[in-house]
Formats: C-alpha cells, structure tokens, sequence
C-alpha cells in the first residue's frame, strides 16, 4: 500500500508540474483577441478600428486578406504597422512567421494568405504604432 500511494503521489506531482510548465504557453496564446468576423468592426484602444475580408471566400490556394484601419473619426488611417502568421493550429510547420501587410493605392493593408491543405486555419494579426504593439488578434477559417 505505502508503495502504491508514493507513486499516486509521484503521478500527482508530475502532473502538477506539467500543468505550471505549460501554463505560459497558454498564456502567451490567449494574447490574441478572436476576431468577430469578416466585415466586423474591431476596437483598437480608444484611437482605431479595422475590419478585415478576404478577397474571395477561402479556398485552397492563396487568398487575399485585406485589413482597413481607421482613427476614431472613423477617416481612414495608414500609420500602422500590421502582420500576419497564418498557418493551421494542428500543425506549426505550416506557420509563416510574422508578414508584413502591404499598402495599396487605396490604403487598405493587404497580405496573401497560402493556403496548402484544407483544414482549420488561423492568421495572428499584430497591429503596431511606431514599433509598439497595440493590439493582437486572431481569425479563423476552415476550408
Ligand atoms: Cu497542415
């Protein structure tokens, strides 16, 4: 009995350690706010707001992600900085590392977002004023 009981206890311990190991990760990855939805408005602070489409509904291939900022009297606003990791959840050797949104003529922010295999899919976006993080989202999108 004593025997047993030390290795329930064992069990208990490792278990408990793992949990404050990987408790971090969890942490760092619920950073990213979900995002509403295409066509939805998001807050940025007090100061902007974005919405985002795909050029096209998702499909396999590359699809065109275009983000809109605008400033709190809702003018259109091209003083951020934005990029995007996308990839799928389930697997990290799909995941781009951190691209930067180009700028059009029209001053939407646009990235191409490679999709490879069909599956769930996430982009993590960042949005930066002068090199400070504002805000992090993520949107999903199954294919
Ligand atoms: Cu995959």
């Amino acid at each position: 009995m004593p025997t047993s009981c030390s290795r329930l206890l064992q069990l208990v311990l490792l278990a408990a350690f793992c949990l404050a190991a990987a408790l971090p990760l969890r942490a760092e990855e619920a950073s990213y706010e979900p995002l509403p939805g295409e066509g939805k408005k998001v807050a940025i602070g007090s100061d902007y707001s974005f919405v985002y489409n795909f050029a096209k509904k998702p499909a396999l291939g590359i699809t065109i992600l275009k983000v809109e900022v605008a400033d709190k009297d809702g003018k259109q606003d091209t003083s951020l900085k934005i990029t995007g990791d996308s990839g799928m959840p389930s697997m990290s050797h799909h995941d781009t590392g951190e691209q930067e949104f180009k700028l059009n003529k029209k001053g939407d922010y646009l990235l191409p977002v490679d999709v490879v295999m069909p599956g769930g899919w996430a982009v993590k976006l960042v949005f930066r004023k002068d090199d400070k993080v504002l805000y992090r989202g993520i949107l999903k999108f199954d294919i």
